[in-house]
This record gives C-alpha cells, structure tokens and sequence, in this order.
C-alpha cells in the first residue's frame, strides 16, 4: 500500500486527488490551514484508506521541518509527494501590483513548494524510490497580461520540477509537472480576493473540473516503474492558450 502526501487537500485540485487516491486504496497525509476542511475529508476518506492529516502553512519553514520530520512511524514513508498547495493572489498590471500578494505567491507556490519537497525528498533518496508531482500551469509555460508575479511563480515550479528531474534521476526518482489551464475550483475566489468578478471566470465554456486534473494525476501514479510522465499541459476544450477562451455569450 502506497502513501501519498497532499498538499493543498482542502479545496479543488489536491481535495480531488484525495478522494481518487482514497477509491483506490492509497494511504493519504493530508495538508492544508483550514482545520474544519481537514476534519471533513479525514472523515470522509478513512472508510476508505488510512489518513493522517496536517494542519501547516507551507510558508513557515520551521513548522514545516518540525511537522515532516515528525511524522507517525506509519505514514513516515511517502512514496507520492503532490505538491499541489498554492494560489494567485491579484490580476493587477505590475505597476500597480500588491506587495503583499507578489510575497504570497512567491512564498507559497515556489518557496512552501521547496519547503515541503526538502522535508521529504531524503527519505525518497535513501530508498532510491518514489514520486513527486508538481502542479505547475499553462501560466509557467506563458506570461499574460496582469499575470507577472503569478506566472512567474508557475515559470519557478516548472524550473524546480526540471532540475528535481535532473538531480533525482540517480535515484530512480519520478519527477512530473501537471500544467492546467483554467480550472473551476476556489481558485479564483483567492485570486479576486471575494470580488464577485471571480464568478464570471468559468461562465459562458465548460472549465476544467478538480477531478479532471485528479484522474490525470492517478493516470501518473499508475504507470508503470519505466514510465514518467515529465510534463503534462492540459487545457479545457474552450481554451487555446491563456487568453484564448471561446466563450458563449451568456445573458446577464
Ligand atoms: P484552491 O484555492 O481550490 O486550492 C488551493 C489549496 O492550496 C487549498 O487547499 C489551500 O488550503 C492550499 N493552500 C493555499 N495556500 C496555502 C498555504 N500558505 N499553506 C498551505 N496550504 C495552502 O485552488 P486549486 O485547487 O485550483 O489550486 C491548486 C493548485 O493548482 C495551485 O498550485 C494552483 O496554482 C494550481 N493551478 C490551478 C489552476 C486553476 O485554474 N484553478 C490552473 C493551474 C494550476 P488552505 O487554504 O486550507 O490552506
Ligand atoms: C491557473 C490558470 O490561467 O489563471 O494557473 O493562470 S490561470
């Protein structure tokens, strides 16, 4: 039985490959911030596999250490690491852009990234075994508009899950990028801080769904022991690239 670590398990895209993986019998450690999301899923998935869950901010790099470091004798062994947690913060022009939200996504979705991967990857080194899948996006293989900071935290994840591929290649460690485009999940509520606008993002075309990008990552895990899936970008029909969505025109 095989254990996988989530980060980001609360909501959308990490939330979604907790219950795939809980149907099909991997053991789960599941992180997130918000205690009451974690108590859900803990007691929605341990009919179904063992779970531990982990209540941490991947910003706090000593909470982080002292939190992996100690984890219970049966979960010590992770096999899969998703390192799935991270957000947008803002859509602004970078000469109006926030401070603060550029800290937040450079602090999350690259540094929390490296966080949790260092807390873990020795383990994987020394059993010359295991797999890490980052979820990248369509935003780290291009740059749109009001998108800077965000895109270039996704530029970073792809950068690291290169060099992750490199440096663990000694150790038959599997590295892969998941890149999504637009995806129907909490994201945009972060994004837009609330703001209503955030509603509108999947009107008028079918967006991917959490479980999509879910059964793509199962689809990873699955394969066989000399195949990795190094980089997958994957769009919703409706979207050609980052600012080409064909849109029906929806009646306000
Ligand atoms: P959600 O907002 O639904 O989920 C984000 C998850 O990340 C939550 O579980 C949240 O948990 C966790 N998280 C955020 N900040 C922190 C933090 N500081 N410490 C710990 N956990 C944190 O969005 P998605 O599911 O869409 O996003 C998941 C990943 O997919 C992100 O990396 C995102 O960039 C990426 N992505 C999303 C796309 C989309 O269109 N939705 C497209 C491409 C990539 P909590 O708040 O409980 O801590
Ligand atoms: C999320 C998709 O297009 O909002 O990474 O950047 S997008």
């Amino acid at each position: 039985m095989k254990t996988a670590l989530i980060t980001g398990a609360t909501s959308g895209i990490g939330r979604a490959t907790a219950i795939v993986f809980a149907q099909n019998n991997i053991k789960l450690i599941l992180c997130g911030r918000r205690q009451d999301r974690l108590d859900e899923i803990e007691e929605l998935l341990s009919p179904q596999t063992e779970v531990l869950t982990l209540n941490f901010d991947v910003r706090d790099k000593m909470e982080v250490k002292n939190i992996l470091s100690s984890l219970p004798e049966s979960f010590s062994k992770v096999d899969i690491l998703v390192n799935n947690a991270g957000n947008a913060h803002g859509l602004d022009p970078i000469q109006t852009g926030s401070v603060d939200d550029w800290d937040a996504m450079i602090d999350i979705n690259v540094k929390g990234l490296l966080y949790v991967s260092e807390a873990i990857i020795p383990s994987m080194v020394a059993n010359n075994s295991g797999q890490i899948i980052n979820i990248g996006s369509s935003a780290g293989k291009e740059v749109y508009p009001r998108g800077n900071v965000y895109c270039a935290s996704k530029h970073a994840v792809l950068a690291i899950t290169e060099g992750m591929r490199l440096d663990l290649n000694p150790h038959g460690i599997k590295v892969s990028a998941i890149n999504p485009g637009l995806v129907e999940t909490e994201f945009s509520e972060v994004r837009f801080k609330g703001d209503p606008k955030a509603e509108n993002v999947y009107k008028g075309y079918k967006a991917l769904q959490a479980e999509d990008i879910a059964e793509i990552i199962y689809f990873a895990v699955t394969r066989p022991a000399h195949v990795n899936l190094a980089d997958v970008l994957v769009f919703p029909t409706a979207q050609a690239n980052s600012t080409t969505v064909k849109k029906e025109l929806i009646d306000s």
